[in-house]
């Protein structure tokens, strides 16, 4: 017999009667900032604009390779990324080192901790960006035309993903598109893992991701689809009532990640255990608690990030399964179903985009038939904190307007 509704309500998970939800504090995040952080304006001398009120930041003409040498560009270009979430460049010649260069660079020159740069092992200082857990490498997925062989880069490619998700690509998928935000891709028959959506907030990392660059060097023939959609957690945040907002920043929610491990299991794959781009990110349980609502220290504003893909397997700490599920549902829906918090990316080739994985939450779209190929990497930031001190991002704004 089906247990009584109140019963069902009261179930929880083993998991969460141990875990009183405690919001990691700015001290404890490991950041180097002190406080936010302004641009010098060194970048209004290139050609930029918006490309929607509350997301998404497009420079039509600069080459990034031009600026890369330039500290006080890449910081105050970092500043950019942080307070609009996404950052668009069209046809860059920045090769794939140069990319990796940029990727420590950006979270180096606004405070990142010295340990999610370098870190030493064996007396030896290695500088590192986050390494998936199944490596590039021993998958034999390459970089460049040349073969080049590269943990530090994930290869986004249309070819392996389509091998095992046939069903989600071209004109007679059936799917939801917006399950995207929230989406399983495990490819759960295969050892090729890939390193999509599920896998790049890495939030199931104690240490996640700050800033990740993406650049599309082949596009369908046709040149249409595989637009990329962006969410800003800022406005997510927004949008909730002052009592929402409350109670959100009271909560942990515990990010997990079991496909690894499932398909290790499953196919004899080895993972890779050691220190994934910090010393905090070894171990094989692909799981973390971090706050629900994150100050993003580069700006100094709040954003919704428990929520979303990054929540997919995890749950909210501390509460009933039952309960966690409505709110994780509406933190979903505040994301998918509000299309003006989010930004749509028509790639053309080369193009390339660099986003805060701190403060936005983005989908692909598998709508194209032909190939589709780029390289992307991800660089580790602090903690994830929650300061009560800290504002939203429609607070800030209302500041300048003033
Ligand atoms: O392929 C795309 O459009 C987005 C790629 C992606 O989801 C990722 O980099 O995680």
């Amino acid at each position: 017999m089906a247990p009584p509704a109140a019963d069902v309500d009261l179930v929880v998970r083993p998991v969460e009667q141990e875990v009183t939800p405690k919001v990691r504090t700015k001290g404890e995040s490991g950041s180097r900032l002190e406080k936010s952080l302004v641009s010098s304006g060194s970048l209004e001398q290139y050609d930029h604009a918006n490309v929607t009120p509350t997301i998404g930041e497009e420079f039509p003409k600069l080459q990034l390779s031009e600026i890369l040498r330039d500290d006080n560009k890449i910081r105050d270009l970092a500043i950019l990324v942080s307070q609009r979430g996404v950052v668009f460049f069209r046809n860059q010649d920045l090769n794939i080192d140069d990319q990796k260069i940029l990727g420590q660079k950006l979270g180096e020159l606004t405070g990142k901790p010295e340990t999610s740069k370098v870190w030493q092992h064996l007396v030896i200082d290695h500088t590192q960006l986050h390494r998936h857990a199944l490596s590039n490498s021993k998958r034999g997925i390459a970089v460049d035309e040349n073969g080049k062989l590269d943990d530090e880069v994930s290869v986004i490619s249309s070819e392996q993903i389509r091998t095992f998700y046939n069903d989600r690509y071209g004109f007679k998928s059936k799917r939801i598109a917006s399950e995207g935000w929230h989406a399983e891709y495990a490819f759960p028959h295969s050892p090729f893992v890939l390193n999509t959506d599920v896998y790049l907030s890495i939030t199931f990392e104690r240490i996640p991701s700050d800033y990740a660059i993406l650049k599309i060097h082949t596009l369908p023939t046709d040149g249409s689809g595989g637009d990329t959609l962006w969410a800003s957690g800022y406005e997510a945040y927004d949008r909730l009532s002052p009592v929402w907002q409350k109670f959100a920043e009271s909560l942990t929610a515990t990010h997990h990640q079991p496909s690894f491990n499932r398909v290790a299991k499953q196919f004899g794959a080895e993972l890779y255990a050691d220190a994934r781009g910090a010393p905090e990110n070894t171990g094989l349980d692909f799981q973390a608690s971090h706050p629900v609502v994150r100050t993003n220290p580069v700006t100094g504003w709040k954003s919704l990030f428990g929520a979303a893909h990054q929540l997919e397997h995890g749950w909210i700490d501390g509460v009933t399964e039952r309960e966690s599920d409505i709110i994780k549902a509406y933190f979903l829906q505040l994301i998918a179903e509000n299309h003006d918090l989010q930004v749509r990316f028509k790639w053309g080739k080369n193009d390339l985009a660099i986003w805060d994985n701190r403060s936005v939450f983005h989908t692909a779209t598998n709508d194209y038939n032909g190939k589709r190929q780029g390289n992307r990497v991800v660089s580790l930031g602090e903690k994830p904190f929650y300061d009560p001190n800290s504002i939203s991002r429609r607070e800030a704004l209302e500041k300048v307007e003033q």
